[in-house]
């Protein structure tokens, strides 16, 4: 019902509705409008109530609840059903959770605070509540388990192409899995795969993106290296605004890909990855290597070419960036 009394109240956004006219619409009795109306503004919708006039909403928060988002999302199927938490240990686990359990793809995961939030190799990503964006997307790709990587790539995409469309600053991609602006992480990546030897039951798409974080609300070992898109915008961001951007472009990304494979795919996260031609070193499984960065192949994976001039393939790792020695 929360839901449907908003609706109402969105349809008339300066003029006030009767008790009465909300009870009749709905078919509910006048004190379960009044209860509700309550509920609502517990959740933080402010609502003038006037008894000779009714009810009138004067400003919704900026959460993510399904009921703030739902009304501006412009997506086909991603996040028609979102499950939203006040908190959570991390949504990529209670997304791989939901999918053994048979949710859709397309299903959204969204915690407005993480208390385990994960980045890759068991560290930790930092995700206080009511700032940010933590969500996790449930996929069914028909792929081939080898091609998962290009999830990644396809995700990094979609989240550098949603944060332009919606800043007009043009992150960079740091393979495999960050999103940069000046240098700096605005947005990580954690993609958990559930698979059998050829074939894809679903991957967890994990997406943590830094919109309303000052610099000093930093953990000072990460201030450095770290920030947000209200740093480089210099406003605060309405979050549900953003993720309208960004699962559109998930959509849109996710569907080029299926669609027409990975050439276009690698297209875009070459113009956006700067890669080729940098001095790197990789930690890959434990083993540092440091080379020449040639590209990444149709799978995804990076090619390093090592000081002795041979090639490596490294399908996970982490990269550090070097001098750059071409272009
Ligand atoms: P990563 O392993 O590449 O990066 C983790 C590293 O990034 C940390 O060790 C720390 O140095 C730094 N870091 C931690 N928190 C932040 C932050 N908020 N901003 C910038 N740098 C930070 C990156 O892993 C993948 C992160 C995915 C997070 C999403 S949130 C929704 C989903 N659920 C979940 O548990 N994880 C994903």
């Amino acid at each position: 019902m929360d839901d449907e009394i908003l609706q109402l109240l969105r349809e008339s956004p300066s003029a006030f509705l009767s008790g009465e006219e909300i009870s009749h619409r709905l078919k509910v009795s006048r004190t379960a409008v009044w209860k509700r109306i309550n509920h609502l503004r517990n959740l933080g919708y402010e609502v003038e109530a006037s008894t000779r006039s009714g009810y009138r909403l004067i400003q919704s928060p900026d959460l993510l609840t399904p009921l703030e988002i739902k009304p501006i999302l412009k997506t086909n199927w991603v996040g028609k059903k979102i499950h939203h938490f006040h908190s959570l240990d991390s949504t990529n686990s209670k997304a791989y959770q939901l999918a053994l359990n048979g949710a859709e793809e397309g299903e959204v995961v969204i915690a407005e605070s993480q208390e385990k939030g994960r980045g890759r190799l068991g560290r930790h990503w930092f995700s206080p509540p009511f700032l940010n964006l933590y969500l996790s997307v449930i996929l069914r790709p028909k792929i081939s388990p080898h091609q998962a990587p290009l999830i990644t790539l396809m995700a990094a995409v979609a989240t550098a192409d949603a944060i332009q469309k919606f800043s007009g600053l043009f992150p960079l991609i740091k393979w495999p899995n960050d999103i940069l602006l000046r240098d700096r992480k605005v947005a990580g990546l954690l993609n958990e795969i559930h698979s059998e030897m050829d074939r894809i039951h679903f991957v967890i798409l994990g997406i943590g993106a830094n919109l309303n974080m000052d610099e000093k609300m930093f953990p000072k070992e990460i201030r450095a290296a770290a920030t947000s898109l209200k740093i480089e915008m210099g406003r605060p961001i309405l979050r549900k605004v953003f993720l309208q951007f960004l699962l559109l472009e998930l959509e849109r990304w996710y569907t080029i890909f299926l669609r027409e494979g990975s050439t276009v795919l690698l297209k875009a996260w070459r113009d956006r990855a700067h890669i080729k031609g940098r001095r790197v070193k990789v930690t890959s499984f434990g083993e540092a290597i440091v080379g020449t960065a040639i590209d990444v192949d149709s799978d995804g994976a990076l090619i390093l070419e090592t000081t002795n001039g041979k090639r490596k393939r490294i399908v996970a790792g982490d990269v550090e960036y070097n001098r750059k020695v071409k272009s």
